[in-house]
């Protein structure tokens, strides 16, 4: 029998986790498998990811997607129609050769996205085995060290605190399901405290407490409260990781921290951190720098780089060549993994493997604007990225992924490898030299 052909490819408009619209595209092959792809979405993002193409005018805020569907419709179906659904990359080229501009603005990243994912989803479903084991092939699977968000803050929650997300990693945990296991505590006693001090203001765009601080250090040291009203000690069951999000409020070597009503240069911000990382157990931190200050990139990685992983978000947006330069640059020591900054599967993986070649940790990751889509987490058990970012731990977009992991991680049963805090790229560096 021959291979299976694509045989149609639907768009329609679905709703993301925010109540916008957002673009899901529907592949199905000439022997009856089908493949879903849908468009997720930042609010905190790089000036030089994929350009989402929204409809513009007052209608839905401007936020609508009708001339990405008819994008999918007019263009992109007729020119995939008939081909060969396992030739990711063929395909991938041919749909940013026909969008033809650098920023994949025509055909727009979001159509792209969608069309990218549901035609993986349909290869996979063709071959019958999950996405997953499809991307691994015969190699084998590593199961993702989570980083699941406590506090919401930055463009997820009004701006109430400058830090986008303030999150916790399990250093002990043994598996996936036991990451979660110590989340689930911090997560609730994180809540507890709020409510008994009147500061509980409902949750931000991925699940995490809403903060009604009055410091971004009065998050950080909330946050090490409930690690040990969990029970649990601080740096030992429990590190932290944050995402700055910098350019949200940075440019030019300045930042201002709205919350705390003071303005930083580069060096105050560098400081700021550098004590942030010596008093509370930081293992990571992503964006610490806005996306167009890579003397601050440079500078922070050189003073922690060593013991902490500094990931380049708004700095690298899932770009190979621009992964190839920070680490000729020693920008950053790790990447974040977007497939829609990316716009295509092939264009994400590439990024992955070059964070990989350079001894980057890898990091793929979901936006704050969701869906039930949960191919980011086969995604990075297939490529073996080692580590895992979905947001907080509430809402059933993000929960729908982490649960997807825990199928995945009892299906692996005895051959499940968790990749734990050996994927932090610092990390892999000082136990070398321990040796
Ligand atoms: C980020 C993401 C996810 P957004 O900055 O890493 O937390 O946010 O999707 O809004 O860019
Ligand atoms: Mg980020």
């Amino acid at each position: 029998m021959s291979d299976p052909v694509i045989q149609s490819l639907r768009a329609r408009r679905i709703w993301d986790s925010r109540g916008r619209p957002t673009v899901e595209a529907e592949m199905a092959l000439s022997d009856g498998a089908v493949g879903r792809g849908m468009a997720p979405a930042g609010a905190s993002r790089g000036t030089r990811e994929a350009v989402e193409k929204r409809d513009g005018g007052s209608r839905l805020g401007g936020l609508d997607v009708q001339d990405a569907l008819k994008g999918i419709r007019a263009e992109i179906a007729p020119a995939l129609i008939g081909g060969d659904p396992f030739d990711q990359a063929g395909l991938d080229r041919r749909l940013v050769a026909l969008d033809g501009t650098p920023t994949l603005a025509r055909l727009g990243g979001n159509a792209l996205t969608a069309v990218s994912l549901a035609a993986l989803q349909a290869a996979a479903a063709s071959r019958k085995v999950p996405l997953w084991r499809y991307l691994a092939g015969d190699g084998p699977a590593l199961i993702p060290l989570p980083e699941i968000q406590i506090f919401g803050g930055g463009a997820h929650a009004g701006r109430r605190t400058d830090v986008q997300d303030f999150m916790i990693v399990a250093p002990k945990a043994k598996s996936f399901a036991e990451a979660l296991e110590t989340t689930a505590e911090i997560y609730h006693a994180a809540g507890a405290i709020m409510a008994e001090r009147g500061l509980a203001q409902g949750v931000a765009d991925e699940g995490g407490w809403w903060p009604a601080f009055s410091s971004n250090e009065q998050a950080l040291d909330t946050l090490m409260l409930a690690i040990e009203r969990a029970g649990l000690s601080p740096g030992e069951d429990a590190a932290i990781s944050l995402d700055v999000a910098a350019s949200e409020f940075g440019r030019g070597g300045r930042y201002r921290l709205g919350l705390e009503k003071r303005e930083l240069d580069r060096d105050g911000l560098a400081e700021m951190l550098i004590d942030w990382c010596a008093r509370y157990p930081i293992v990571s931190i992503e964006d610490p720098f806005a996306e167009d200050d890579n003397e601050g990139f440079r500078r922070f990685t050189a003073a922690v780089g060593d013991r902490i992983q500094v990931i380049g978000d708004d700095l690298l947006v899932t770009s190979a060549g621009r992964v190839r330069e920070a680490a000729r640059e020693r920008t950053a020591n790790a990447v974040l993994i977007k497939v829609n900054q990316a716009g295509t599967v092939s264009d994400a993986r590439a990024a992955c493997e070059e964070g990989r070649r350079s001894g980057f940790g890898t990091i793929v990751s979901a936006r704050s604007g969701e869906t039930e889509d949960t191919s980011i987490v086969h995604l990075a058990v297939g490529w073996g990225a080692g580590q895992l970012k979905v947001g907080s731990f509430s809402r059933s977009e993000r929960m729908a992924k982490w649960n997807e992991a825990l199928r995945i991680e009892e299906t692996l049963g005895h051959k499940a490898r968790f990749a734990g805090m050996d994927a932090l790229p610092a990390r892999r560096r000082s136990s070398k030299r321990a040796l």
